[in-house]
């Protein structure tokens, strides 16, 4: 409970912080985008992964304001990269909790943002893990729904660790699909994970959606997954995630 109350006096007092993890293009060898990922830099603990905390901001419903934040805080980086003509087509990966898609508030929340940072809708990629669509699937279709028509674009995070239904594929207007890092760490040594992976590529792109591989560590995977047809990747091969002054940094000198 005194976490709690330090996690919602740190949203309220600017103790959030985001990282972003560049995306590449396995085609082009460039950044086609930015996923954000949360921090809390805490009075005494040091800067927190979200691990130590997002449970617990899911549960107590504080991922609520945090996500908002996040949000915000994500496009109003997106304005000043966008200072740099070379960044103008950059997307931005947000992601987001089972609570966030049940808040009938939340359509708004991503419609002001995208209005008051003039974003293109076409820039923003909201990434919802399997569980949490499956937690209430009507109320994640009528948000997804919603979302997709303010021209926003769906990723579908974690892929393979959940119930991998492949009738969400279909009936949610996804345009993406996360494989998730676990798949990825057998490329090139284990058999399995390598047929899992180009099963998945090849079921993005049976359903018209682009693949993104996780957690990306070495050339081999590189080149399994360029070789597999599999359209970006994130990854500690390509850059950890970094605060804002480095990815802008890590930017200038990939593209
Ligand atoms: O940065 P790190 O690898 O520790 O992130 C772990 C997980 O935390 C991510 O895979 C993501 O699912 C979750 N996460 C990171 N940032 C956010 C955020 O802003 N909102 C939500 N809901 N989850 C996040
Ligand atoms: O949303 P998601 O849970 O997929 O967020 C990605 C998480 O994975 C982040 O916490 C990030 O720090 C972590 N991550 C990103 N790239 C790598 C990687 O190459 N290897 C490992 N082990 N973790 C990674
Ligand atoms: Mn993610
Ligand atoms: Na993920």
């Amino acid at each position: 409970l005194r976490a709690l109350g330090e996690l919602r006096r740190g949203i309220r007092d600017g103790a959030l912080r985001v990282h972003y993890q560049p995306q590449i293009d396995l085609r082009t060898g460039t950044a086609s985008g930015v996923e954000a990922l949360v921090r809390w830099q805490h009075p005494t603990r040091g800067l927190l992964p979200p691990s130590e905390f997002i449970t617990m901001a899911e549960e107590s419903g504080l991922v609520r304001p945090l996500g908002a934040w996040v949000l915000n805080e994500t496009l109003k980086q997106a304005a000043a990269l966008r200072q740099d003509p070379r960044n103008a087509r950059l997307e931005f990966a947000v992601n987001l909790s089972a609570r966030q898609l049940n808040d009938p508030e939340l359509v708004d929340t991503v419609k002001g943002a995208l209005q008051l940072w003039t974003l293109d809708p076409a820039l923003l990629q909201l990434e919802i893990t399997e569980t949490a669509l499956m937690s209430d699937p009507a109320a994640a279709l009528e948000s997804l729904t919603a979302l997709k028509n303010l021209g926003v674009g769906l990723a579908v995070d974690d892929f393979g660790t959940g119930y991998s239904s492949l009738t969400y594929l279909k009936k949610f207007p996804i345009n993406e699909l996360k494989i998730d890092r676990s798949f990825i760490t057998g490329l090139g040594s284990d058999s399995g994970d390598a047929a899992i992976v180009g099963s998945c590529i090849d079921l993005a792109h049976a359903v018209g959606i682009r693949a993104v591989a996780e957690g990306v560590e070495t050339s081999g995977q590189e080149q399994a997954l360029r070789a597999m047809g599999c359209d970006l990747a994130q990854g500690f091969l390509f850059a950890r995630p970094l605060p804002a002054p480095l990815l802008e940094e890590w930017l200038q000198a990939n593209l």
